[in-house]
């Protein structure tokens, strides 16, 4: 049985809880929040008892294989040194740091204390996106040689995450890093982006609407382009669409979960809809499953004493492309090569 403490019982870390009390092999034995009315309430929610105010506090009190840090991006790199010094392994949020000097200094913490991190990248464990990778893998559709992962809405973010209206950096940083990912999952790693972006809501501080240029180095080119600007006749929040264009054949995921598959043998069409989990809840059950899907997968790698796929180091590379995004916005949509971090 794995021992973990969850910190931050935020908006979202309610996701968290509910995923490791449905795995099996893991315990969420204590809980730490520096707002007293969170920690409490969620503490009843899931009935555990053990409360901490202070990260500190419980590192030093608790016996714990894991912690899962689910604060906001400011305090990752406090608390991913303070968990890799006591010597535990570590899973936290995206986006893991806001600069990539924050990031490496958290993989040298993990290196140097010999533990496990990984970041909850957790849009590429969504069951449409593994549906999709797995018929790139097959060679149905031959070499990819062209992509697009779309993510455009017009949802309400901002009122279960207030901050997205008012912190300096918005819809690459907090959104378009998931479908940066989905794009290096599926495509490769990236040489070079060029990206534009916009505000077009005036009641936010930061940008809303992003498109991106990708060549990777497997010879794809790709867009990647996201918005929280955009009211269309049907609201896809929270899906990523995807096209992609291979030497044989190509295939599209589709409104509604519907992946299209055309190959020389002619069309077909998959429903990849994500399972509605009992704690789950529509529109929101697709990013619910893949929370459940990476919690399990990071459990199963501290079992195997194996790298998780969504690593600290690995996660370096889907930083880079945001910084790199941001660079190319501010900077005349210039082409930025990457170095591969
Ligand atoms: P939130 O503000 O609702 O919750 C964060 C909590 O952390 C708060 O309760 C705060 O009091 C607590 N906290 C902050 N610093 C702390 C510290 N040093 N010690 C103890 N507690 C501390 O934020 P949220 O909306 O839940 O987002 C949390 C993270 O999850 C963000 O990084 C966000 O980008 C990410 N997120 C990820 C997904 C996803 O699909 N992967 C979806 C939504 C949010
Ligand atoms: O997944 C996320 O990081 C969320 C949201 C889907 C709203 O962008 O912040």
């Amino acid at each position: 049985m794995k021992k973990g403490a969850l910190i931050g019982c935020g908006f979202f870390a309610q996701n968290h809880l509910h995923a490791w009390q449905e795995l099996s092999g893991v315990e969420i034995s204590a809980l730490c929040d520096r707002d007293t009315a969170r920690l409490r309430g969620t503490a009843d929610r899931f009935n555990i008892e053990r409360t901490y105010a202070d990260a500190a506090e419980l590192l030093n009190a608790e016996e714990l294989d894991f912690v899962d840090i689910a604060t906001t991006v400011q305090t990752h790199r406090p608390l991913v040194e303070l968990a890799a010094t006591s010597g535990v392994n570590i899973i936290c949020q995206k986006p893991f740091a806001d600069t990539m000097e924050d990031a490496q200094a958290m993989t040298r913490a993990a290196d140097d204390a010999g533990v496990t991190l990984m970041v909850h990248e957790n849009f590429r464990w969504q069951s449409a996106i593994r549906a999709v990778k797995d018929v790139l893998d097959s060679g149905r559709i031959g070499n990819p040689f062209w992509g697009r992962v779309s993510f455009r809405s017009a949802y309400d973010v901002y009122s279960g995450q207030p901050y997205l209206a008012t912190d300096d950096r918005f819809i690459i940083q907090d959104l378009g890093i998931h479908i940066l990912d989905i794009a290096r999952f599926l495509f490769g790693d990236a040489r070079s982006i060029a990206a534009s972006t916009k505000r077009v809501n005036p009641l936010i501080k930061a940008e809303d609407v992003a498109t991106m240029m990708l060549v990777h180095e497997t010879g794809v080119t790709s867009i990647v382009d996201c918005s929280y600007a955009s009211l269309l006749p049907r609201e896809n929040f929270p899906e990523s669409l995807l096209e992609v264009d291979g030497h044989t054949g190509s295939l599209r995921l589709l409104p509604g979960y519907q992946l299209v598959i055309q190959s020389a043998d002619g069309t077909e069409q998959q429903d990849v809809s994500p399972p509605l989990l009992p704690w789950a809840e529509r529109p929101w059950h697709n990013i619910q499953e893949s929370v459940r899907n990476i919690q399990e997968h990071f459990i199963d790698c501290l079992n195997a004493s194996a790298s998780p796929e969504t690593s600290g180091k690995d996660n370096l590379k889907t930083l880079e492309l945001v910084e790199a995004a941001y660079l190319s916005a501010t900077d005349g949509n210039r082409t930025i090569q990457l170095t591969g971090s």
